[in-house]
Formats: C-alpha cells, sequence, structure tokens
C-alpha cells in the first residue's frame, strides 16, 4: 500500500496519460509509426508492494517457527525451513537460486543468492537481510522482516520485468546473529573483481519495529539517496541508524570497501522524547520491545513500517536499476522491412476502473493474408481484447485494455501482441502502466 505519489512520478503519469489520450485512431493503413517517445522518468513509476503480502510471509516465517521448536536460530530446522520457504517463492517467480553453505559459520548453513538476469552483470546492486533469528523466539521483526520485505520485491520484480540498467542481486543471510558470519563468509568468497563489480549493497534489519524510528545506515551518503528520498516523501524525517552501527550485514561489505546502506527501525535503544514527537510512538521505552525475546511474534509487528520499507526498496531498485521502461518496439520494427505489427500509442497508463483503446495493425505482410491477433497474460485485474481478432494485411484492430477497480498496479509491464498467419508470425510489446 502507498498513499504518497511522489512528484516526479505524477509528472511521469501526466506525461503518459497524454499520450494515452490521442489513442483513439483512425484507418490504420493510413496511421504512421508512431515515434519513440522521449524517454519518459520511468524510473520513478516504482511499484507498490502489497504490505499483505509482505504479512503472509511472516505468517509463514511464524508457522516455521512454531513447527520448529519456536525458532528460527541459524543451524537449526526452522532455518532451513526458512531456506526452503523463500527458495521455493523465488524459484516460482523464475529465479535461479543459489545456496552458499557458510562453512566457517559456527552453525553451518546456506546463504540464499537470487540475481535478476537483467542489466549489465558487472555493475551490481545487492539487496540483503539476514535470514536466521536467535534461539529465544520466532525472530518475526528481527528478521523475518527484512526478509520478508526483500522476498516480496524480488517477486514484484520478477513479475514486472522492467528494463534494468544495473544487475539486482538478493540475499538472505545465515549467522548473523553469532557476528555477521553468513554474510561475512560470502564477501570472503568473491574475487577483488567481483567484489568491484558490486556498487551498493543495502540492508534491511528490524524493519517493523512495534515503537520503532525511521533509520538509514549512512543517512547522508550517494548510496542512501533514493531510500532517504522515498521515506522523506513521506515526511518521515529519517535518521542515522547509530544504534545498529557496525552490527548487522552491511558491516561485512562496509569492511571491503563496498558502499552500504539500509533501513531499520531499531532494536532495545530507547525512543527519546523528540523522536516519539516526530513519529509517535512512546518515549523512553525501546524501539523494539521484544528484542531477541519469546515475544518476537506475528504480534510484534509494525504493519505501517513494513510497508514503508517495503515501498522505499522497489523506489530504490526502481531508481538505481530501472531504466526507462519504454523500448523502441511497434513502429521500428517496420525498418526491417519484414512482417512487423506497430501498434499506436506504444505505451500508456490506464486508469483502474477505465478501458483504453489502442490501435494495431500489421506492417510488411504478403498480400490478403489474415492475421490472427493475441496477446500474452496481463497483470491481474486487466483484460485485454482485440476488434475485430484478425486483420488482413493493411486493415487495423482496435485493442481494448480495461482495468478493474481492483487491478494490479504496474508501471512498464509488457503485453506482448503476436500476430499469426498462414505463414508468418510477428510480435511486438506493448508497455502497460495503471494507476
Ligand atoms: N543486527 C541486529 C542488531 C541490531 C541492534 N541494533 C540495531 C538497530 C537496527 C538494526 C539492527 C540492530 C540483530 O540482528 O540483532
Ligand atoms: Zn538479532
Ligand atoms: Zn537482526
Amino acid at each position: 500500500m502507498r498513499r504518497t505519489t511522489l512528484t516526479a512520478g505524477l509528472a511521469l503519469a501526466a506525461a503518459v496519460a497524454l499520450t494515452a489520450s490521442t489513442a483513439t485512431l483512425p484507418a490504420a493503413a493510413a496511421v504512421p509509426a508512431p515515434a519513440v517517445p522521449a524517454p519518459a522518468a520511468a524510473a520513478l513509476a516504482a511499484p507498490d508492494v502489497s504490505v499483505a503480502a509482505v504479512q503472509a510471509h511472516l505468517t509463514q516465517f511464524q508457522s516455521i517457527a512454531s513447527s520448529n521448536g519456536g525458532h528460527r536460530r541459524a543451524g537449526s530446522a526452522g532455518y532451513r525451513a526458512s531456506v526452503s520457504y523463500v527458495k521455493s517463492k523465488l524459484q516460482a517467480a523464475g529465479y535461479t537460486v543459489t545456496e552458499q553453505t557458510c562453512t566457517s559459520c559456527t552453525y553451518p548453513g546456506s546463504n540464499v543468492i537470487a540475481e535478476w538476469p537483467g542489466g549489465p552483470s558487472n555493475q551490481v546492486v545487492m539487496f540483503g537481510a539476514h535470514l536466521d533469528g536467535v534461539s529465544a523466539g520466532p525472530g518475526i521483526n528481527d528478521n523475518a522482516s527484512g526478509s520478508s520485505v526483500l522476498l516480496e520485491n524480488a517477486l514484484v520484480l520478477a513479475r514486472q520485468k522492467p528494463t534494468m540498467t544495473k544487475r539486482v542481486r538478493f540475499a538472505w543471510w545465515n549467522g548473523e546473529e553469532q557476528g555477521l558470519q553468513g554474510s561475512k563468509f560470502y564477501v570472503n568468497s568473491l574475487s577483488s573483481t567481483q567484489k568491484g563489480y558490486i556498487k551498493g549493497y543495502y540492508n534491511f534489519d528490524m524493519v517493523s519495529s512495534t515503537n520503532g524510528g525511521y533509520f538509514i545506515n549512512r543517512l547522508t551518503s550517494t548510496t542512501s539517496a533514493p531510500l532517504k528520498a522515498y521515506w522523506d516523501s513521506l515526511g518521515l524525517s529519517p535518521e542515522e541508524n547509530v544504534e545498529g552501527q557496525g552490527r548487522s550485514d552491511d558491516y561485512s561489505f562496509q569492511q571491503a570497501g563496498i558502499p552500504t546502506s539500509g533501513y531499520a527501525m531499531g532494536a532495545s535503544a530507547r525512543k527519546t522524547s523528540a523522536q516519539a514527537a516526530k513519529w509517535g510512538g512512546t518515549a523512553g521505552a525501546s524501539y523494539d520491545p521484544c528484542y531477541h525475546r519469546s515475544c518476537d511474534t506475528t504480534s510484534n509487528v509494525n504493519a505501517t513500517g513494513l510497508n514503508r520499507s517495503a515501498d522505499g526498496i522497489a523506489y530504490a531498485i526502481w531508481n538505481v536499476a530501472v531504466g526507462t521502461a519504454v523500448a523502441p518496439v511497434g513502429g521500428v520494427a517496420a525498418m526491417a522491412d519484414e512482417p512487423a505489427l506497430a501498434t499506436s500509442p506504444i505505451y500508456a497508463i490506464v486508469n483502474r476502473g477505465t478501458s483504453l483503446a489502442v490501435q494495431v495493425w500489421p506492417q510488411y505482410w504478403p498480400a490478403g493474408q489474415t492475421i490472427a491477433l493475441s496477446a500474452s497474460a496481463a497483470p491481474s485485474g486487466v483484460s485485454v481484447s482485440f476488434s475485430p481478432s484478425s486483420v488482413t494485411s493493411g486493415g487495423s484492430s482496435t485493442m481494448t485494455i480495461t482495468a478493474s477497480p481492483t487491478a494490479e498496479r504496474v508501471g512498464g509491464y509488457p503485453i506482448t501482441i503476436t500476430g499469426t498467419s498462414s505463414t508468418t508470425t510477428a510480435t511486438t510489446k506493448f508497455w502497460l502502466y495503471t494507476s
């Protein structure tokens, strides 16, 4: 759930909506191939990550602890079940998941690594959270919270498949509670060339403290800028994560000279009265009253904070690693002088609860052929239909996109349109935004 839209995001929405409003076009044969629009600030169209989906992951971690002796400590059955949970969700979303066994850890076990295979492999941005807990309790704020906001962001990225300018790598660490062991092992396993590829590491540890604050590691660094910009846009005035300095996995990367940042809401340290005045909550009480205790359960969750971290991560991914989502497709394909499909516009924002018409026409097909049109799966709550459903060379079809009031919110979601005749198949991509 995201309540605030950034100004820049609104500017993008307005620009795209403008294009979309010219969508109802006349006779197709006369329509020239549409110009590729000026690259919009698509990076700002970060998706709204569902806090309900994040909470569903927390519930799963809670039940994993409950059925495995009440905790998820490294080396335990609860930890291994946590690894399996994260791994299976990632694999179902299409990731290739690597388990790296931390052999030097007090409790040897897996770090889970998943990389989204877009963007240059020598420019990597990492997002990580420790997956282990302490043996005192289920470890829901510490650190199913960080693990879950990360997992949901990885799943959203895989669903949206935006154009990438950087490689995004997610990691869930073993053995943080014994001294950042899993992340240290990982960093030590990299060659200096591989370390050099990592342009930044973002850490998420305790992001739903019930009496928490809004803390950012290395608040004034360039690396922290997107995390800070998002929380600033919510009016949160984040502060430096003083309490957490050197105490979580970002430190392993910092020691290797890799720029770091991250979100945290605080552990056992106490909220000041100035912080209570600014953020609400109880002055003089710990940010997390259940820190490393048996009461760190799904009742120990600040859903508002959880949501703000989940959305801030998406904002950071989209700003740091996602390019302008509009690719030069559609009319451009016709330059190859072979059968192609063109659309006008080539991308659009569809407001939920409305429909929008897009013209689709074949170019450079053999004369007299009948070309059947179809579209790949749309986001949930969005339907796509063609009228007519097939066209002859020189004709055109209207593709109607209808978004229900509860349709999924997407930015730069590719819909592949396929044209098939008796001799030829061609495809083009249409980029869908919903708002
Ligand atoms: N790494 C945390 C320890 C920790 C202590 N204070 C903070 C503040 C913010 C984030 C983390 C921490 C743990 O896992 O226990
Ligand atoms: Zn801890
Ligand atoms: Zn922690």
